[in-house]
């Protein structure tokens, strides 16, 4: 085994990023060299991705990889899920990816249920219902000119690794997100495909975390300055590189994948694939390793952006790191609301919402920006412990500390709070996790790492800083806020 250098590419919703590892069996070091935003476009009534945009992010971060190391020995891609880029029969994108937070996917539940029900929809994907899986945006372009015009759909990952190296494939992690891949067979469903009358081949041959994409080509080499560099799959799916990035001692333990959206669950070898799974909304995704990721999408720091947004907006103040001191000092569950409730899914207006649904369960609204912030991460915790008890319930596994990592590990209030809901210790670290368990699958693939996740996780307990907070408080508070809200 020797050193490596690995460029690990990792889109979230709020920013992209391409980071330098340096990984060897005892070494894992982390460098930005770049970061881009991750910005929304509405066009003629429709939320896209900026795609090309984020391509030319990438390629960006690519050169300086190249130009801040002494050579890129491998490339991995991990994004944001369910979204895809339609492709014609000259392989040319047709149209930016639409938005999962595009209200349209949802238009086409009631038909997709119609062809397949909902109880046999989750025993066949095992994915927790949310009216954004790719099925439902499949389903709602059916009739366009530009899906008769489509010969593949690929999700984001794969499409930006298509550019990068002419190979079409549907990296597995990222697949399970799709609501058309069997999670007991880890086959495309194409029993499910037929029935909603979507062709079989419009999605591509499934790889492993760990298999070659392909090699640059010479017209991405040209724009790098990179040589012949293979594109590894990795956990394509950004929430599958994080969990690999945890730095878990044993299995007993949660985590708490908290960017953008909050992922709160449990690592397990097999799906839970029962209706009282389905019901409590987990999800079945695939992990690195053959292993089941069963977590639920908690609503997460969205909250937070998008109410920073509208105050921004609105030409208040709005520096998170001050609201977040000041919110650490007003009193807890002045007001709580239940996250996950669909009408914090769209862009807008959060804190009018917020204060709406306050009201409804009979609670005076936040009356400050502050007491806002306070609401939002009361809210996140309890939804956490929540989460967390379910999964346990659910799953029969085990947990006795429960991992924070992504952007949310530097929110020192929703750790500790965390902690305090949970009645666990929360371990709160790394920030990067997704780069990390990007860049340590590739190391893996190309000879720099022997072992599973196990001996990944080894490497970044060694490496990485981690934040402990201890569990405070009485649970019995936590209790009388769970009791305020109806669900
Ligand atoms: P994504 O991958 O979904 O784009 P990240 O994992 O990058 O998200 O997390 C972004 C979030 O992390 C921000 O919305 C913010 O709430 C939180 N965050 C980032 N930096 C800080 C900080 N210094 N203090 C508190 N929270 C932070
Ligand atoms: C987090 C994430 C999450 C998905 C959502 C669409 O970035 O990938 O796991 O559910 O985006």
């Amino acid at each position: 085994t020797r050193e490596l250098t690995l460029a690990a590419v990792d889109l979230g919703a709020s920013s992209g990023r391409v980071m330098a590892a340096r990984v060897g069996p005892e070494r894992l070091d982390l460098t930005e060299v770049h970061r881009f935003p991750n910005r929304p476009v509405r066009t003629a009534g429709t939320l896209h991705w900026d795609v090309l945009g984020l391509y030319a992010g990438v390629l960006d971060g690519l050169r300086a990889a190249g130009r801040e190391t002494d050579g890129v020995d491998g490339i991995g891609i991990d994004s944001w899920a369910v979204d895809v880029g339609l492709l014609d029969a000259d392989g040319a994108l047709l149209g930016n990816p639409v938005h999962y937070r595009d209200a349209r996917h949802a238009t086409a539940v009631p038909a997709v249920h119609a062809a397949v029900p909902p109880a046999e929809l989750y025993r066949v994907s095992g994915l927790q219902h949310l009216p954004f899986n790719t099925v439902f945006q499949l389903a709602a372009l059916r009739g366009t000119a530009r899906f008769a015009a489509a010969r593949q759909a690929l999700l984001v990952p794969d499409l930006l690794a298509y550019w990068l190296t002419g190979a079409r494939v549907a990296e597995v992690t990222n697949a399970s997100t799709t609501g058309l891949l069997d999670a007991t067979t880890r086959q495309w469903a194409t029993g499910l495909l037929d029935r909603l009358d979507l062709p079989r081949d419009l999605l591509a041959g499934l790889v492993q975390p760990g298999e070659e994409i392909g090699r640059l080509t010479a017209e991405v080499r040209g724009e790098t300055g990179l040589g012949e560099v293979p594109v590894v799959a990795v956990g394509s799916h950004d929430t599958a590189s994080a969990v690999v990035g945890v730095p878990a001692r044993d299995e007993r333990f949660a985590y708490v994948s908290c960017g953008t959206w909050s992922l709160v669950g449990v690592e397990l070898e097999e799906p839970v694939l029962t209706e009282a799974s389905r019901a409590a909304g987990f999800t079945n995704e695939l992990g690195v390793d053959g292993t089941v990721r069963y977590l639920h999408n908690v609503m997460g720091l969205w909250l937070l952006q998008e109410s920073l947004r509208t105050w921004t907006a609105a030409g208040l103040p709005a520096d998170l790191a001050d609201l977040l001191a000041a919110a650490a000092r007003v009193p807890a569950f002045t007001a709580v609301v239940d996250v996950d409730d669909p009408r914090f899914l769209p862009p807008g207006d959060v804190p009018a919402r917020l204060a709406q649904a306050c009201a409804e369960t009979g609670q005076t609204p936040p009356q400050s920006q502050v007491e806002t912030v306070r609401c939002i991460v009361d809210s996140l915790a309890l939804a956490y412990r929540r989460t967390v008890r379910t999964a346990v319930e659910l799953s029969g596994r085990q947990v006795d500390v429960v991992h924070l990592v992504g952007g949310g590990a530097r929110n020192a209030l929703l750790c500790q709070l965390t902690a305090d809901a949970c009645g666990r210790p929360v371990l709160a670290g790394p920030v990067e996790a997704a780069a990390l368990g990007n860049a340590l699958v590739q190391a893996r693939a190309l000879g720099a790492l022997g072992g599973g996740l196990g001996e990944m996780r080894r490497l970044l307990r060694a490496t990485q800083a981690l934040v402990e907070y201890r569990p405070s408080g009485s649970a019995a508070a936590w209790d009388a806020a769970e009791a305020r809200l109806a669900r």
